[in-house]
């Protein structure tokens, strides 16, 4: 058997070299309970569940809900080279604000609505003329914590935002395994499967999350175009 400096114990063995860059060189936000910034760390230490149980970090996140103009919703299978929720069905895209001026404004939760215009290029390969970031409803915000496998995890203050597009899609595999639309029964049937551990099918604890307290309520204002009035940037929903 190999040292475990080689296999095995390494900071980061057997991590890809795409997402391992990117653990290191994405500076997250640090928030407290109210979404105030209260510093920056890198993704690496915010997602290591050691540091988020001793530490209590808790990093700003953002989870894109793009839906076509026949109101599907567009979902993605991460790539099975994350280092977190490897393989999992989720909402459009998920990841975080930077610590970076672009990033941080939060009048109208702007920062956010930039960085989701950056990683849905960046993941799924969709043209910023696309998803113009003034067309991001942010719809709410929720707090949660869930570990993933290993030494890893989340603890986030996830901003939900929702936009109805015709897009082009052109997933990157570094990032995305698998891609389909879903209408409400597409996706029942997709949840019913995760929950009888069907073909494999997981589903990411902030979608299941997300699923099970807002979103069908939210599609009908999306299908009646009054999801604006949905919006509730007050309450951070404790889950
Ligand atoms: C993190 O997503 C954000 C949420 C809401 C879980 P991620 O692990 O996909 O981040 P990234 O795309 O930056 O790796
Ligand atoms: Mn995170």
């Amino acid at each position: 058997s190999q040292p475990s400096a080689v296999m095995g114990d390494a900071p980061d063995a057997g991590m890809d070299a795409v997402q391992r860059r990117l653990m290191f060189e994405d500076e997250c936000i640090l928030v407290d309970e109210k979404d105030n910034v209260v510093g920056h760390e890198s993704k690496y230490n915010c997602h290591l569940w050691e540091k988020i149980q001793s530490e209590h970090m808790l990093h700003r996140a953002f989870s894109v809900f793009l839906f076509n103009t026949k109101y599907e919703l567009l979902l993605q299978q991460r790539s099975v080279t994350k280092v977190t929720f490897p393989l999992v069905w989720t909402n459009t895209c998920c990841s975080h604000p930077l610590y970076r001026e672009s990033e941080l404004i939060y009048e109208n939760s702007l920062g956010v609505r930039n960085a989701a215009q950056r990683k849905l290029l960046d993941e799924l390969g969709i043209p910023a003329e696309d998803v113009p970031v003034d067309q991001f409803t942010p719809l709410g915000r929720i707090l949660y914590k869930a570990p993933s496998d290993g030494k890893w995890g989340e603890h986030e203050l996830d901003y939900l935002l929702f936009i109805v597009r015709d897009v082009n899609v052109n997933p990157n595999p570094d990032e995305v395994a698998d891609i389909k639309y879903v209408n409400r029964e597409q996706l029942k049937e997709l949840l019913r499967k995760a929950d009888a551990g069907e073909e494999g099918i997981k589903l990411s604890p902030w979608f299941r999350l997300v699923v099970e307290n807002f979103l069908f309520k939210w599609w009908d204002h999306v299908e009646k175009g009054t999801f604006k009035e949905a919006a509730d940037m007050e309450t951070i929903h404790k889950l």
